[in-house]
């Protein structure tokens, strides 16, 4: 009897411990690091005719290793900021090492990433006022360009799996912002939305999620990250007060650090490892521990 109750006790921490251990509060060190023992995705760039911006217009695509013709793939949309272009993550996070990196650890689902060029405008690149009104306004427009230009060839192209369960968007910052807006404001195209430090083009939460009950029925997963000293985190913050109001199951992770892809690539690496996969929302709130540095 005593040793049954042994036992069953050691199971009882041990089952805590391993528990425990699943919640991964941040990327180990090495996830950016390039390996030369382990098989590699492909970075493409491809070109897209834009009726929305009456332009051809650019896009870099990571195909995962072992990426085959005869396969079906989910996509991930990855939103650069207002800094930036379609290269954006290609040069500041280099998302290619830390995917093929938890390949290698079969910790992620086989993706197809799309990277796109968010400033939908005939001159598209980051140079002159970035912040200059038709700039800013060009980052809306792509919502149009996304849903009508850019899906329709992306799965033209590609072997792809073609439902709202097998897309997912995030990005960082003005992509952030974009993948809120246009990932909320579209839940029949959209299942996993992703917003890396979040900008002040995040529309009001009232807005995103105005049918909280739809929302929360549709969604597989909603992250919200930022870095606690990011001056932009309250776009964030009222946006996951407003969910946890209306009881809507995401995931609001804060970590230290400030607007940089040392938070994005960290994103990035977590968001990643939900997708395409089962989600128990019932660890979410495992996350938001620890909200409260500043
Ligand atoms: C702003 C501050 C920051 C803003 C946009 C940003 C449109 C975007 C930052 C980024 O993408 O890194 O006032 O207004």
């Amino acid at each position: 009897m005593k040793r049954l109750i042994l036992t069953i006790f050691a199971l009882i921490v041990f089952c805590g411990f391993s528990y425990s251990q699943e919640i991964l509060k941040h990327a180990p060190e090495g996830f950016d690091t390039v390996r030369a023992d382990i098989p590699h995705g492909k970075i493409d760039s491809v070109e897209y005719e834009s009726k929305t911006v009456g332009a051809t217009r650019k896009a870099i695509i990571y195909t995962p290793p072992g990426f085959s013709k005869d396969e079906k793939y989910p996509v991930l949309y990855l939103l650069h900021g207002i800094g930036g272009d379609e290269k954006e993550w290609l040069n500041g996070g280099r998302p290619q090492v830390i995917l093929d990196n938890l390949y290698a650890e079969k910790k992620i689902e086989p993706m197809i990433v799309v990277m796109p060029n968010g400033r939908a405008m005939k001159d598209d690149r980051a140079t002159g006022n970035i912040m200059a009104p038709d700039k800013v306004q060009a980052f809306a427009a792509f919502e149009k360009d996304l849903l009508n230009d850019l899906i329709p060839f992306i799965e033209n192209k590609y072997p792809i799996l073609k439902d709202r369960e097998h897309r997912a968007i995030a990005g960082l910052s003005m992509g952030g912002g974009q993948s809120l807006n246009f990932g909320l404001g579209n839940l029949d195209t959209f299942a996993w939305v992703g917003g890396f430090s979040s900008a002040p083009n995040t529309k009001a939460p009232e807005e995103l999620a105005p049918n909280p009950v739809e929302t929360k029925k549709k969604l597989k997963l909603l992250w919200i990250s930022c870095g606690a000293n990011d001056g932009l985190i309250t776009f964030s913050r009222r946006t996951h007060d407003y969910l946890k109001a209306n009881d809507v199951p995401h995931i609001y992770y804060i970590e230290p650090g400030g607007h940089d892809f040392k938070v994005w690539k960290n994103g990035l690496y977590m968001f990643s490892q939900f997708l395409f996969k089962p989600v128990d929302a019932s660890i979410f709130s495992e996350y938001s521990t620890n909200t409260t540095i500043q």
